[in-house]
């Protein structure tokens, strides 16, 4: 049987935050000036994954010199911090915020583990920065997401072993982070993009603290 989970580590955009529609806005505002189609089922392929990551995507292929990779990407970041200005609490995704308070309150430790080099920024803007443990963020490891290095990083900073964590994720690529880093993977989402976590939800708020603890076996 599996051993009891420590801590809880979730993924920020698109678990705890709505602000992959703000990175959707930002590369399709990019893409147009570019002359390159993109829709949101494109934009699906870019959850979880760095920001030049992205942009190869995106490209699909199209050769660009350095300098106007990137200038690209740089004009993504300005146009996604742009739209950060608007943030507020209403940005947390329905049922987030009462979830992790339940799982602080019930001494889980808890922390969030994102590759988003705004991570701060998003964290301030919704008010919730103070809430976690730990925060790594874009500056925290080198390897993104699918590497597990930053679940990995955000256990050592808690002091719980990778097998005692659970992760809340709501991209592939972050699921297979969890899956490499040996912690018990949570989706969130459909099953063609989190199919592979141990355990999948359709959305954050369809997780109570009382399913949780059933899962991690706490
Ligand atoms: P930035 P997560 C990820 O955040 C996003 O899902 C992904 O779409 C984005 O490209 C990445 O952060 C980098 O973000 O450009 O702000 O550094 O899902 O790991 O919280
Ligand atoms: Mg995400």
């Amino acid at each position: 049987m599996r051993k009891k989970i420590k801590a809880v580590i979730f993924d920020l955009d698109g678990v705890i935050t709505d602000t992959s529609e703000y990175h959707y806005q930002a590369w399709k505002r990019l893409a147009d000036e570019e002359g390159i189609p993109f829709s949101r089922d494109d934009n699906e392929k870019l959850r979880g994954v760095s920001r030049s990551e992205c942009l190869k995507i995106l490209l699909n292929g199209k050769q660009v010199s350095a300098e106007q990779f990137q200038e690209m990407v740089d004009r993504k970041n300005e146009y996604y911090v742009e739209l950060l200005r608007r943030m507020t609490s209403k940005n947390i995704l329905s049922g987030a915020k009462e979830l992790v308070l339940d799982v602080k309150k019930r001494g889980i430790k808890i922390a969030i583990a994102s590759v988003s080099k705004n991570t701060r920024t998003v964290l301030r803007g919704t008010g919730i920065e103070d809430l976690f443990d730990v925060i790594a963020d874009g500056y925290s490891v080198k390897n993104t997401k699918p590497s597990p290095d930053i679940f990995l990083f955000a256990a050592k900073e808690l002091g719980v072993k990778p097998e005692d964590c659970a992760v809340v994720e709501d991209a592939e690529a972050g699921i297979e982070a969890a899956l490499a880093g040996n912690m018990l993977s949570i989706g969130i989402g459909p099953e063609e993009r989190v199919g592979k976590a141990r355990f999948r939800f359709k959305k954050i708020g369809d997780i109570t603290l009382t399913k949780l603890l059933e899962i991690i076996n706490f």
